[in-house]
């Protein structure tokens, strides 16, 4: 009926081949992370057996992708130096890398850690400012490594004081595009690449739900998509719910993103989202 299109896929892991949705783990390497910070901590250090219980239930939950992080991007969350970023995430990588089989997202802006990740094993560099500090861009095409860029409007420090857009669906597409072929301009091969609109990074409730509305024009992009959309604000500003009262809503963003094409959905609730995910898959492929 329709013409063969080949599935999409980043060579370096194949739980990164997008035949089907994927999941991906949140794990903070912080110890201030706005839901899970301080789970990998003792004594104010990364300590390996708390590192490696985490990393052993997120592969029983059915994490295909853990996505380890440094710095929190929380509104108004402290900058860190890059070797605190570094101190932080490389053990927990190797880690990873040594004891379980998944694919290993890199959540960094940094193109020191881009470098030490890829020699640690890393598959994946997710970038939340899109490879656009100074050196980023060249970093990441060094490595060979796929990349996620996510747009982001303004700094974390300041996001969300008035974001404002003059039609945000086509804004970050075009912002999109425009780091695309400053990525492909660089070397990175378009095979390599996945986008993300970036929920709740310089965005209104109603930027977020437009985006999530027509996500379907980042998809004509034409690229992996990845969503994050797992225990935000933006439920909090929809529905007045605390933290703790997120994952229905949660759910139902991922499921709505799953339809419109997302290709991977970061979450911080990995067994209910696994449901999600499969039983998605189940009606997808039933015929
Ligand atoms: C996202 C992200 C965060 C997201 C991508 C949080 C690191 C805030 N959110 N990376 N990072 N997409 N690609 O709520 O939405 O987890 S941090």
């Amino acid at each position: 009926m329709s013409a063969f299109t080949p599935p999409l896929l980043f060579e370096s892991h194949p739980n990164l081949a997008f035949d089907v949705p994927r999941l991906m783990a949140i794990v903070n390497a912080t110890p201030d992370s706005f839901s899970d910070g301080g789970l990998l901590y003792k004594k104010d250090r990364i300590d390996r057996d708390a590192t490696l219980f985490r990393l052993q239930q997120v592969v029983a939950e059915g994490a295909e992708i853990i996505d380890i992080g440094g710095e929190s991007t929380r509104p108004g969350a402290s900058a860190i130096s890059v070797q605190e970023e570094m101190d932080r995430v490389l053990p927990v990588l190797e880690l990873a890398a040594a004891e379980t089989d998944l694919a290993i997202s890199i959540d960094t802006s940094s193109p020191e850690l881009m470098r030490e990740a890829a020699k640690k094993g890393a598959h994946l560099i997710n970038d939340v400012r899109a490879l656009s500090r100074p050196g980023a861009v060249e970093a990441a095409a060094s490595t060979g490594l796929p990349v996620c860029l996510m747009h982001m409007q303004g700094a974390p420090a300041s996001m969300q004081v008035s974001p404002n857009y003059k039609d945000v669906v086509r804004d970050v597409v075009c912002y999109l595009q425009s780091r695309i072929d400053a990525c492909v301009n660089a070397g990175i091969d378009s095979t390599r690449i996945c986008i993300d609109p970036g929920f709740g990074f310089g965005k209104t409730l109603e930027h977020n739900l437009l985006l999530l509305k027509y996500l379907s024009e980042l998809k004509k992009l034409g690229f992996p998509l990845l969503v994050g959309l797992s225990r935000k604000s933006m439920i909090d500003h929809l529905l007045k719910r605390d933290l703790k009262d997120r994952l229905p809503a949660s759910l139902a963003l991922g499921l709505m993103s799953l339809e419109r094409g997302a290709n991977i959905l970061r979450v911080h609730d990995i067994r209910e989202t696994r449901d999600i995910i499969d039983a998605f898959v189940a009606v997808r492929y039933c015929d």
